[in-house]
């Protein structure tokens, strides 16, 4: 059975002439005992909802997972598919893509990510059973990795983590095979895993990769640890190939013809490319089915369970009713109110709001939450062993947590929403983009989002991470300008099903803007918040804390004779999405000064040619926010002096 894996790798890469045959060849054995005695699923519904979930971190491997779904049975994943491997469209591609086959759980490629979404689909798992109980929710997460995962950094955050949570229903099984791309392993990986493993309270077995009695012994130790479990598999990269086994030339090339010839006799392999023996497949498909029974019966069991509507809609990923009705109640309320309070502040209210109404969103923070604010009153924690809260200290680890929500989000009935400096962004920035690319709703709360922090001074004062974060696709980013515009960007951000969004948020206090709390005027990314005492002369446009700078100079300029409209612009890729009408109406004709403490890096977009910016030219400076304003230049009279250059 394992042989028939080898063979589909190798025919599949040949025909693309690209991919990477060693690994497939090197892990069929532990995927083929995996697959056919241990791993949940039932091929015929690949999206239910209790199935154990299958990760294959080290994603260059894709015929590994392509070759089982084909085997197992998985519709949509036909041999005319394996045909086309790498091809455009296919739903076999390069790297195993979410959204491409409703059998693959997540993107993989980016070493480390994927078995950093294991761990957060083994959390979800756990938190959803303590809100719905085992007869719902009872399923393992099991994740193939390789060397380079291991080696990533993002692995010692989450898999330390997984360790210290005591995650024991999720089993990695390392593909220990001593080669990665370079060469031997030993050119830069010497220490010894499995105590590394140990030491963050794993459990850990190592076994010969190709021994289907050793591996059965292991993973059925695995099951029943109550700790999580590392399976060292001693294999052979690109195992069978008689020249090129054992050697990094088969991880990433054909094999070539003659290669494949002599790989396919040795292991007595005769079927034509692209078949598999009637009576091989039909044992495969067998264990495709395996599960089913058990499916029928979980799904009995949900017919007639109390909680099964409220489980079909989280796992749907669908709000509750009136999710938002406290959230409005806090708009009205910030409307009468007008409160002068930091826009992390303000955040923090809304998921006073947000948070007690929907009971799939979960919180978290890298080790700054009182900096974050994204805790909320009466919200526990999750503890070792314990995982009825809604609340993670994730540690100071972004990479790991950012990748861990991902992995929740995709396990679903969960929203998962973060919290750490702006600046440190670029910290969790690789899992940041792998969400957008895979349109997860995950949140990130990214405070101290400018110079306006003060004192910490340049290394904690983002000047490029908004034009940075802009750049990625399908990513919104949110900067809001007072408790109002918060609120109304908490809304758009949590009602966002098919992406991440990230809210930039202030330090410092900040005046309140808005009276009206009907319409959620972010909504439209931009919005005219103060329209000019007649024809224009100049437009403002602003964000976040510069917005009411903006207005500070509106009316300064209105003393000197100068007719500005003050445009306020929290999200520029909801502004995008609108209709040019709207967009001219709110950019107008006037010449245009952008104003944001950061780089103006990307606001040509939004300026056009007769205009100016008033912003950050290089790094700040560690000194009271006030007087880095001031010395930064970004003030009212440097807008005013930039309206007068600019019509004059
Ligand atoms: C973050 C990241 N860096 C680099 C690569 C490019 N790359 C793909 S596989 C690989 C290493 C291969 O070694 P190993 O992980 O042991 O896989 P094996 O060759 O054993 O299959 C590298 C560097 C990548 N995919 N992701
Ligand atoms: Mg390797």
């Amino acid at each position: 059975m394992a042989d028939a894996i080898r063979v589909l790798a190798m025919d599949a890469v040949e025909k693309a002439k690209s991919g990477h045959p060693g690994m497939p060849m090197g892990m069929a054995d532990a995927a083929t005992v995996l697959f056919t005695k241990f791993l949940k699923y039932d091929a015929a519904d690949p999206r239910w909802a209790d199935r154990d979930r299958f990760v294959l971190s080290a994603g260059h491997g894709s015929m590994l997972l392509y070759s089982l779904l084909h085997l197992t049975g998985h519709a949509g994943m036909e041999m005319e598919v394996l045909q086309r491997f790498r091809q455009l469209h296919s739903p076999a591609a390069g790297h195993p893509e979410f959204g491409e086959h409703p059998a693959i759980e997540t993107t993989t490629g980016p070493l480390g990510q994927g078995v950093c979404n294991a761990v957060g689909m083994a959390l979800a798992e756990r938190m959803l059973a303590a809100r719905f109980g085992k007869s719902l929710v009872d399923h393992r997460t099991w994740a193939i990795c390789s060397d380079g995962d291991l080696q990533e950094g993002i692995s010692h955050e989450a898999l330390a983590l997984a360790g210290h949570l005591g995650l024991s229903k999720l089993t990695l099984l390392w593909d220990d095979n001593h080669i990665s791309i370079d060469g031997d392993t030993a050119l830069s990986f010497s220490e010894d895993v499995l105590k590394r493993f140990q030491a963050y309270g794993w459990a850990v077995k190592r076994v010969d990769g190709h021994d289907h009695a050793q591996l059965t012994a292991a993973m059925a130790a695995a099951t029943r640890s109550s700790k999580p479990t590392i399976i060292a598999c001693r294999t052979i990269i690109g195992f069978a190939a008689p020249k090129k086994a054992g050697t990094a030339g088969s991880h990433g090339a054909p094999l070539g013809g003659d290669e494949i010839a002599a790989a396919k006799s040795a292991l007595g392999w005769n079927a034509e490319p692209f078949t598999v023996p009637e009576g091989l497949k039909a044992r495969w498909e067998e264990a495709g089915r395996r599960s089913a029974g058990t499916r029928r019966s979980w799904l009995k069991r949900l017919a007639k369970h109390p909680m099964r509507a409220d489980f079909e809609r989280a796992m749907a990923g669908k709000l509750p009713d009136n999710w938002n009705e406290a959230l409005t109640a806090l708009r009205a309320q910030h409307a009468a109110e007008k409160p002068k309070i930091a826009t992390r502040v303000a955040s923090q209210r809304a998921l006073g709001a947000l948070v007690p109404a929907i009971p799939e969103m979960v919180g978290g923070s890298a080790d700054l939450t009182g900096s974050n604010n994204t805790d909320v009153k009466g919200i526990p924690a999750v503890r070792p062993g314990d995982f009825a809260g809604r609340y993670i200290h994730w540690g100071v680890r972004e990479h790991g947590m950012a990748s861990a929500m991902n992995g929740m989000a995709l396990h679903g009935g969960v929203i998962p929403y973060s919290g750490t400096f702006l600046v440190f962004a670029d910290y969790l920035r690789p899992a940041l983009r792998l969400a957008a690319l895979m349109h997860q709703r995950v949140i990130h709360v990214l405070t101290h989002d400018s110079i306006g922090l003060g004192e910490d001074g340049p290394t904690h004062q983002p000047v490029e991470t908004l034009a940075s974060l802009r750049a990625i696709p399908n990513l919104h980013v949110f900067r809001p300008a007072d408790a109002m515009e918060t609120a109304e960007c908490w809304d758009m951000a949590v009602r966002r099903a098919d992406g991440p969004s990230v809210l930039a948020l202030s330090r410092q206090n900040l005046p309140a803007l808005r009276d009206d709390a009907g319409e959620n005027r972010c909504a439209r990314g931009a919005y005219v918040l103060a329209e000019a005492e007649g024809a224009r002369d100049v437009t403002l446009i602003a964000t976040g804390s510069e917005v009411s700078l903006a207005i500070e100079a509106r009316a300064q300029l209105a003393e000197a004779g100068i007719k500005a409209a003050v445009v306020s612009m929290p999200c520029w890729e909801l502004f995008a999405l609108q209709d040019v009408g709207y967009q001219e109406q709110v950019l107008g004709t006037a010449p245009r000064i952008g104003i944001e403490a950061a780089l103006s890096f990307g606001w040509d977009r939004w300026l056009g040619a007769n205009s100016a910016f008033v912003g950050m030219t290089g790094f700040g400076a560690s000194a009271p926010a006030d007087q880095l304003y001031a010395h930064f230049g970004i003030t009212p009279a440097a807008v005013v002096a930039a309206a007068r250059k600019l019509l004059s």
